[in-house]
């Protein structure tokens, strides 16, 4: 499969080869999802200015595929939209609006938020201020904010939008196997194996360049496995389709183990040697015979046998989730319980056979190891953990009695504004005012802190609740590394310097430390090597140990998969393959976990279930996408996917717009009417702003464990306008 052609690649390679006198191509990395495809930019050396994009057939992931979203993210950095001066509000009272602000020089910006940030701290204590930073940056961004977080502005409250994305799968992986590198395999492994399982994941939409090596399996005679409420194209494609309700996964998973174990599936001597839990969980899933589990989830029985046997005859299987399954109050669970299937089958620690999540954002994987997040600090160490403190507090520089404790997950954050505990936010590459849940509260907490700082190259939704915002670079503007869905570390080149006055976060972050009086823990970051350099050393010993990792190396190798812990350690593709987990005893956990319904069930008033996701346009919150007039053109607003039957119980047709409503809120939408649906099913993409965001209406309700919220299950109901079709 490396070796994969396509017919029409050598037509394209052809054209890579003509030469441009004019232009100089610099291999980087897409600025989007965790897939990282490998690109060219194109830049013009007259300009130096970037004006295209290549795909680059010799990055080893994606081959030179790219999905349309990667091939128009060149786009971004030198769009009329880009913030090119920092802007300071002068008319507080027109916050959450485009208006009201004034550029500035960065001087200016700096000295009031320094003047800001020391006042509050002075009147309310050092943890009234709080970080919210995000995924979209490199680790050496990533690592820093958190380090500016503890050691600049000395608040505990630092979180992050992986809270929404990856902290399930996070949590569950770290819980059954002792650690969390996303991917036990590298992709390359996945068109090998003899069954890919996969469980809530929008492939085809939301990892497209991932595509080819997943119906590499069924070419070679392997199969599909896919759950889903809705026939995605790859669903479509599937041996079978689990189309099960929303919010029932932990009864499926429960309900394939148990035909596993009764039809003589599991890997006795693996279970025996290299786990624990198995007897109490084959206690637990004696209920889930088919027939209950098919009450719960709406799946026929028949398909639950048929994936149990395909999966549990499968001499290699892989087993990947993602988002479909972890935004849940259970995601934690329901991550665990698919990885219960890998292990009574001895599906893990060699190749071709193995377990991950599919990772979402570009650096999602990286972005939560490294000390972004409340709990945590480089390396995937703990915050709660002295030992831990003294070794991150050594490189640092700082006392361990410095280090603040342990601070609240990102939705917590709000309700600790509200309560006027945080009165700041400095906000970084995430724009929360549409990703998170119940956006109509969002908007509330946030236009009533005292002051609040954004970095963005974008006015965000976010944004306009800032009173300083800060012009940032774009991904092309400035180098660093990511890791992507497979866990390896990759570079990200600078194609162009930054347009206007834009400066990376890292830059800002070390200008404003100084700023604030500590510079003695930052002065020393001149280049985001250094920064690098630093996050290397803080790694060291850590569970995501990055030391063997060096930008040479990455080069070198076409990335590192980590752990890496020494120079002349080429990296870790496979993880397990001694079959050591990541705990004392070195076994893995299988774990017994009741199925408990979802946070909010259908009932009278409220009788659909509504799930939210993606489509492949757009990007999370569109703040990005939807300034692409490409990608604007293919797809200009959301809509509600209804199934035929359901629409005709509620005398409503295609394209006509209806009422969609929850116990949060109401939006109007336009119908897309869809057999690819379950019929007590509706689905909205998120990734549009304001009276049309999906997140007036999901319920926060947060998993106990990740603190993730309930993106894909709660209860609605749709209404018809009295209007008539909308031309
Ligand atoms: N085009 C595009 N690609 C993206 C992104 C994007 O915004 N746009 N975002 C990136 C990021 S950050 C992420 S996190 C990933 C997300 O990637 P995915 O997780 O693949 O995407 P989603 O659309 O959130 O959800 C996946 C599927 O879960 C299904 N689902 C809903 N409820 C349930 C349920 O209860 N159980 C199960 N088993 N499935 C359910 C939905 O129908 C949907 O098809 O995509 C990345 N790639
Ligand atoms: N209903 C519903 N809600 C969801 C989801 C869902 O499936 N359903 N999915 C959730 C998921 S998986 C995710 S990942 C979240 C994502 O939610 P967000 O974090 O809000 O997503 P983005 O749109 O990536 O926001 C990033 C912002 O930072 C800017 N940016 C990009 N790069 C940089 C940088 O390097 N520095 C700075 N300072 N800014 C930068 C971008 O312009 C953008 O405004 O949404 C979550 N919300
Ligand atoms: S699949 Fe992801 S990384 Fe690849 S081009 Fe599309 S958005 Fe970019
Ligand atoms: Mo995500």
């Amino acid at each position: 499969m490396d070796n994969y052609k396509n017919p029409r690649d050598n037509f394209f390679k052809e054209i890579e080869n003509i030469n441009h006198p004019d232009e100089t191509l610099v291999p980087t990395h897409c600025s989007y999802c965790a897939m990282q495809c490998g690109m060219n930019l194109r830049v013009n050396t007259k300009t130096n200015k970037i004006i295209g994009v290549e795909p680059r057939y010799d990055w080893p992931v994606t081959l030179g595929k790219m999905c349309p979203k990667g091939v128009t993210a060149y786009q971004q950095t030198n769009h009329p939209d880009r913030l090119l001066k920092p802007l300071i509000r002068d008319d507080a009272s027109l916050k959450g609006t485009k208006k009201g602000f004034r550029e500035a020089s960065w001087e200016e910006a700096y000295d009031l938020i320094v003047k800001k940030f020391k006042q509050l701290q002075a009147d309310y204590g050092k943890d009234s201020l709080s970080v919210y930073g995000g995924v979209s940056m490199t680790n050496e961004k990533c690592y820093l904010n958190g380090k500016f977080a503890r050691v600049a502005l000395q608040t505990k409250y630092l979180d992050y939008n992986g809270r929404f994305c990856m902290a399930s799968a996070a949590s569950g992986i770290n819980r059954s196997l002792g650690i969390d590198r996303g991917s036990t395999v590298p992709w390359t492994d996945i068109p090998e194996t003899d069954c890919l399982f996969l469980a809530g994941s929008n492939t085809a939409d939301c990892h497209p360049t991932m595509m080819f090596r997943v119906w590499a399996v069924q070419e070679r005679g392997g199969y599909l496995i896919v759950v889903d409420p809705r026939e995605t194209p790859v669903a479509r494609r599937a041996d079978v389709h689990l189309d099960l309700r929303p919010g029932t996964d932990l009864a499926l998973a429960n309900g394939i183990l148990h035909i596993l174990i009764k039809n003589g599936h599991t890997d006795d001597d693996f279970v025996k040697k290299h786990t624990n839990g198995f007897e109490e969980t084959k206690e637990l899933v004696k209920q889930f015979t088919p027939e209950y589990t098919s009450q719960i989830t709406g799946v026929a029985p028949e398909k639950i046998i048929k994936a149990a046997e395909l999966y549990g005859k499968a001499p290699n299987a892989i087993l990947l989730f993602a988002r479909g399954i972890e935004q849940q109050v259970k995601g934690v669970d329901n991550v665990s319980a698919y990885i219960n299937l890998a292990l009574v089958t001895g599906n893990i620690g060699r190749p071709k056979a193995g377990v991950g999540t599919i990772t979402g954002q570009g650096n999602g994987q990286g972005g939560r190891e490294h000390g972004q997040k409340a709990d945590a600090l480089p390396g995937y160490r703990k915050i709660t953990d002295p030992e831990h403190v003294k070794e991150v507090a050594k490189v640092w520089g700082i006392e361990p009695e410095e280090m603040p404790g342990e601070g609240v997950s990102a939705f917590e954050l709000f309700g600790l504004m509200e309560k006027k505990v945080i009165r700041s936010m400095y906000l970084l590459c995430s724009n929360p005012v549409v990703s998170a849940p119940d956006s109509n509260y969002v908007r509330k907490v946030l236009k009533q802190l005292d002051f609040m700082v954004v970095s963005d190259f974008f006015l965000s939704e976010s944004a306009e609740y800032g009173d300083v915002v800060l012009p940032t670079t774009t991904w092309s503007e400035d180098e660093g590394t990511t890791t992507n869905v497979e866990g390896r570390v990759i570079k990200i080149n600078r194609a162009q310097m930054p347009l206007g006055e834009s400066k990376p976060d890292w830059l800002i972050q070390v200008e404003l430390a100084e700023r604030l009086g500590r510079g003695k823990y930052f002065s020393h970051l001149k280049t985001s090597e250094d920064v690098f350099n630093e996050l290397r050393l803080a790694s060291k010993g850590g569970k995501a140990d990055y030391y063997g990792v060096t930008w040479e190396k990455i080069k070198k190798q076409d990335g590192v998969f980590w752990p890496c812990t020494k120079e002349e350690d080429p990296g870790t593709p496979h993880m397990f393959l001694d079959k050591k987990f990541y705990f004392p005893d070195g076994k893995a956990k299988i774990l017994a976990l009741p199925y408990v319904p979802a946070a909010e069930e259908p009932d009278e008033e409220f009788p659909l279930h509504l799930t939210t996701g993606r489509v492949v346009y757009h990007y999370l919150s569109g703040n990005q996408t939807r300034r692409i007039q490409f990608l604007k053109d293919m797809c200009p607003e959301p809509f509600v996917e209804v199934h035929p039957e359901t629409a005709k119980k509620y005398d409503i047709e295609h394209e006509e717009r209806v009422r969609l409503f929850t116990r949060r809120g109401e939006v109007i939408y336009k119908v897309k009417l869809t057999e690819a649906i379950r019929k007590d099913t509706l689905f909205v993409p998120y990734h549009w702003d304001f009276e049309q965001a999906a997140n007036i209406l999901t319920n926060p309700a947060l998993d106990p464990i990740s603190k993730m919220p309930e993106f894909k299950a709660c209860a609605a109901q749709i209404e018809k306008l009295e209007m008539k079709k909308v031309q």
